[in-house]
């Protein structure tokens, strides 16, 4: 039986499964119920991403239009200025966001990048924000480093099924994904980790990557979930289009129903494809239990809803930015 909002960590496949299979309205009850059962239900955390570091990537993720192997329109542009990033960061903080995410398309940082990156993180925390950023698979002791830092979250998604991993990417393994979460996990660092639904996998892959990342342990603080960007130029992007597939709308609020109910405690977020959804479909995605999103009108290379009509909506469903507790220097201050 479902109890709204139970914790627990052993949630098995089949049960995850279940889940995806009950009557729409029982599973946005359920997951209501869960939501209601840990947080404002009314709250919404939001975050701001940069790419500090754009195009170029080695890796062969057939989704991403940052990867070298696929003819898209992005730019290649070399790590950012700290003072762009300072800007970037300022301007962000001034919309109302309370985290900022910096993005880098690398395989990994070299032990070189990572300094950069660490006065990038000071900067940006010292601004009263906190801090995420996603720089592809770490090296030892690279986590400890971005720790001493003062870096906040460290985002690395499983980004799908382990058994669909291999469809969709071939130069990474999913262990070696598990690996870098470790790495950062043990450097105390908070952990923010999900994955992209439309890649063609089936309902089974989905409850698969739900059920990963409900098994860790802890759970991920924050669990990004993305619809997939069809970006032209791009295998997976090409073939949804060609094939005119994609996943079906309640079947991505399900995805985050389920999430809500296997990973309660966990924020939630309803993160890349917002652009192409309308507000219904947001609006039930809030009350599947999403609760934080990517706000400013850019994601990493791709469009995100403009700050005014997220503004608008947050005001057509009463919704309120999420206080989040900013460390600054030693210090904790209320920030909202
Ligand atoms: N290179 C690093 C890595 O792979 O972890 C960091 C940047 S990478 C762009 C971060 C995440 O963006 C990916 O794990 C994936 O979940 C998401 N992403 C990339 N392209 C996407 C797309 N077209 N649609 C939805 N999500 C996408
Ligand atoms: C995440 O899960 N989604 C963000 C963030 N983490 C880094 C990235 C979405 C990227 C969408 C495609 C683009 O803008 O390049
Ligand atoms: Fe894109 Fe990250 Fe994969 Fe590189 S490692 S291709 S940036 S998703």
């Amino acid at each position: 039986a479902l109890s709204a909002g139970a914790v627990r960590n052993d949630w098995g496949l089949v049960e995850v499964r279940a889940l995806f299979e009950l009557p729409f309205n029982d599973l946005l009850f359920a997951a209501q119920g869960a939501h209601r059962a840990h947080f404002d239900p009314n709250a919404v955390q939001i975050s701001t991403l940069l790419s500090v570091k754009t195009g170029g990537c080695p890796e062969d993720c057939s989704y991403c239009p940052q990867s070298i192997r696929y003819e898209t329109d992005v730019n290649n542009d070399p790590l950012m200025e700290l003072n762009a990033v300072i800007d970037q960061a300022k301007a962000a903080k001034a919309r109302g966001a309370t985290r900022f995410c910096m993005g880098a398309a690398w395989r990994g940082p070299k032990d070189r990048d990572i300094q950069p990156v660490k006065e990038m993180n000071t900067a940006v925390n010292k601004l009263g924000l906190e801090t995420c950023v996603t720089l592809g698979m770490l090296k030892e002791g690279q986590a400890e480093e971005l720790a001493d830092a003062g870096l906040d979250y460290y985002n690395h998604n499983i980004d799908t099924d382990p058994e669909y991993y291999d469809k969709i990417i071939t130069t990474h393994t999913f262990d070696d994904r598990i690996d870098t979460l470790d790495k950062v996990r043990d450097a105390g660092i908070k952990v923010c980790c999900g994955g992209i639904v439309g890649l063609g996998e089936s309902r089974r892959h989905r409850a698969g990557m739900l059920a990963q990342l409900a098994a860790m342990d802890p759970v991920p603080d924050s669990v990004p979930i993305n619809m997939l960007v069809r970006i032209p130029g791009t295998p997976v992007g090409d073939k949804m289009v060609a094939d005119n597939e994609g996943v079906d709308p309640l079947e991505f609020v399900r995805t985050i129903a389920v999430a809500r109910i296997v990973l309660p405690q966990s924020v939630v977020r309803l993160s890349a494809g917002r652009e192409a959804m309308p507000d219904y479909l947001q609006a039930l995605c809030f009350l599947a239990g999403a609760n934080s999103i990517f706000y400013g009108e850019k994601l990493l290379t791709t469009g995100n809803p403009d700050t005014d009509s997220d503004q608008q909506l947050f005001k057509t469903l009463g919704i309120k930015p999420m206080e989040v507790e900013i460390k600054h220097k030693g210090e904790c201050r209320k920030a909202s």
